[in-house]
């Protein structure tokens, strides 16, 4: 039988002039929620119309300020979730780092949405400590707010919130059974660990998986509602990988942990590392992104980028006739600039995954719309994709 073909895509710009557009979340009248890292959470009406809800610390023209919101480097406001009872309760989450406690954590707030949509009350930090780099003096690689994490999504599936968060370049971080950090963590609206968590004893009861880099991408495959990371590699090895209930994804930084020697203050993450794309014989001595030799029961991805790291940043499953061949299929965004010798990963990719989810085969989608670094991939409930780009814009990708 013929396979469905690949539908052709069309795109509209929905909003541009945005400074750092981060993430977007929709109610059914197609009401979009979106965050700018560096100035806060707004609102854009069915009508149009823009309301600015919650500005960080020194942000102009929000009908409320929160003054220990704050961005830095890759750190900032990120991911925004509507609730599944929006229509009773007027939830939103929103993860954003936070200067309430010294030096600085990552912060996942809950608020009420007035019923005119013009502005936010009732903030209770339902999470308070996930890390946050704040300095560069720390450690060598990057700069503050590195490995922020920050992707929030509920599972049309289990009703739970699912929140990843990054290794802040600390070694300790992404295998530590208490530390936040490197993980994918599911609770429920107040922020309690959801039932059957599953990770080791010893875990803090709110990790779902653990052992990851950076993860910023999290979606839950029709069907089956499995939930899938996309997480950018060490200068090689981007990863998209099925979670399974307490599972190890593999990540593990500290020096001599399977061998590796001294690295600058204990992060291995880029050591050794490549410079370039090399053969995939020879990436095999690089820091892994999956460890499989000291942890033989780590998760396993599902697609490796080719062995290149270009910042992988975001994904979405496609759901609905429309999407013709891609229905069903992992739609990624990549946002990286090019560095390292890597090409720049300005594209989208659809992914097949196998059912089981341990392979996967990409096809690179034909865009018609500028190149852009992909920050966030949403579908509307119109059916269609949305897109938020570092160039400042959110757009619209329609199949036909
Ligand atoms: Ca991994």
């Amino acid at each position: 039988m013929a396979q469905p073909a690949a539908p052709n895509l069309t795109h509209a710009t929905v909003l541009s002039k945005l400074d750092s557009p981060w993430d977007m979340a929709f109610l059914q009248d197609g009401t979009m929620f979106f965050t700018e890292k560096c100035l806060g959470l707004s609102v854009r009406q069915p009508n149009g119309t823009v309301n600015k809800l919650l500005g960080m610390k020194d942000a102009k023209g929000y009908a409320a300020s929160a003054n220990d919101l704050l961005c830095e480097g890759q750190a900032g406001m990120a991911g925004v979730a509507v609730d599944p009872n929006f229509a009773s309760n007027r939830f939103i989450y929103v993860y954003s780092t936070s200067s309430l406690t010294a030096p600085g954590t990552n912060r996942l707030m809950r608020m009420k949405v007035n019923d005119a949509g013009t502005a936010v009350s009732d903030r209770t930090d339902i999470i308070t400590d996930i890390p946050y780099k704040p300095k560069a003096s720390d450690h060598p690689f990057g700069g503050p707010g590195a490995h922020n994490g920050g992707r929030v999504r509920f599972s049309p599936g289990d009703g739970f919130l699912y929140v990843t968060t990054g290794d802040t370049h600390n070694g300790e971080v992404p295998q530590s059974p208490k530390m936040m950090g490197g993980k994918v963590l599911r609770i429920d609206r107040d922020g309690k660990p959801a039932p059957g968590n599953a990770a080791p004893a010893g875990f803090d009861p709110r990790v779902y998986t653990y052992g990851h880099r950076n993860p910023q991408g999290i979606a839950f495959r029709p069907g089956t509602n499995q939930p899938y990371t996309a997480e950018n590699g060490p200068w090689h090895s981007d990863e998209v990988t099925a979670l399974v209930p307490g599972g190890n994804a593999g990540w593990d930084p500290r020096p001599n942990i399977g061998g590796r020697g001294a690295c600058p203050d204990n992060y291995c993450g880029y050591s050794p590392n490549q410079m370039g794309a090399l053969p995939p014989k020879e990436r095999s001595a690089f820091m892994p992104m999956t460890d499989t030799k000291t942890y033989p029961n780590a998760m396993k991805p599902a697609w490796n980028n080719d062995g290149l790291s270009q910042g992988l940043f975001s994904g979405t499953f496609l759901n609905g006739p429309q999407w013709k061949g891609w229905n069903g299929r992992l739609i990624i965004g990549f946002a990286g600039i090019g560095i390292h010798g890597t090409p720049v990963g300005n594209r989208l990719d659809v992914l097949d995954i196998t059912p089981d989810g341990s392979s996967a085969t990409r096809t690179t989608v034909n865009l018609l719309m500028p190149a852009a670094r992909f920050r966030s991939l949403v579908q509307g409930p119109d059916g269609n994709l949305y897109v938020a780009t570092d160039e400042g814009a959110i757009s619209r990708l329609s199949p036909n």
